[in-house]
């Protein structure tokens, strides 16, 4: 068995427990004895985390067929992009930037293509297109001071926040493409988050901006009591 496949054990039975605990009082998930786990939780798996380890991209017969790939959706219609829809990146930058679809096509393209896994039991893979999140920091330039990124969601109430470092990994990018098409509505067209560092909740659909802050803060899932960091 690799080092990494029994750390990934090791996490997800952390996370686990974390969510069990959350049972207790799920009002108030961030105060109390949950409160410390958390933050222990996320020191010790941001010292395990490898900025530059990449997870292992997988091959095109293993992509989950379209039609097999759940949708999600908080609300109860998939929300439908606001007229002039156009990514915001903005916080802690030099240049907040505006940028039209259009324009996110223009800069590097990146592929990934490597298993999600939701806290909800089921895994899927897709391959997806993108800009990396590391190509927008720099672009805008992010300050040192950013320690933080915010995606909020035209979806109403759905937003994340997330590490730095897990943001700037190489196989982080904001997705507009789903196994080379253009991304469904679905998942979350214009534009959603894709990750192989976290969990499926962190990669939020329907982007309508990027925020880089110098405080950590939580999310739709997060407030509810799910884990804040969700590393896999
Ligand atoms: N805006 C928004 N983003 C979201 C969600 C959501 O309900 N709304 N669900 C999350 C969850 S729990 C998962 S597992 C993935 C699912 O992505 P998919 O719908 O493309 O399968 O999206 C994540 N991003
Ligand atoms: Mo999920």
């Amino acid at each position: 068995m690799s080092g990494g496949t029994t750390r990934r054990r090791f996490l997800r039975g952390a996370g686990l427990l974390a969510l069990g605990g959350v049972a207790c009082d799920s009002s108030r998930p961030r105060e109390g004895f949950l409160g410390l786990m958390e933050r222990a939780n996320e020191r010790f798996q941001r010292a395990l985390f490898d900025p530059k380890r990449l997870a292992p991209e997988l091959a095109p017969e293993e992509e989950t067929p379209l039609a097999a790939f759940p949708e999600y959706r908080i609300g109860r219609t998939f929300p439908v992009a606001p007229a002039g829809w156009a990514l915001a990146v903005r916080g802690l930058v030099a240049t907040p930037l505006t940028l039209t679809l259009a324009d996110l096509e223009r800069l590097p393209r990146t592929r990934t293509r490597v298993r999600h896994h939701c806290v909800e039991g089921w895994s899927a893979v897709a391959s997806w297109d993108g800009v990396r999140v590391s190509e927008l920091a720099r672009l805008a330039g992010a300050d040192r001071r950013a320690r933080y990124v915010e995606f909020q969601s035209f979806e109403s109430g759905y937003w994340s926040s997330w590490d730095l470092e897990s943001a700037l990994h190489p196989q982080t990018i904001l997705a507009y493409g789903m196994d080379g098409r253009r991304l469904p509505v679905e998942h979350g067209a214009p534009l959603r988050l894709y990750t192989a560092v976290k969990l499926g909740y962190k990669m939020v659909k329907w982007v309508t901006a990027v925020a880089f802050l110098p405080e950590r803060s939580g999310g739709y899932w997060e407030d509810r009591g799910y884990e804040w960091y969700a590393g896999v």
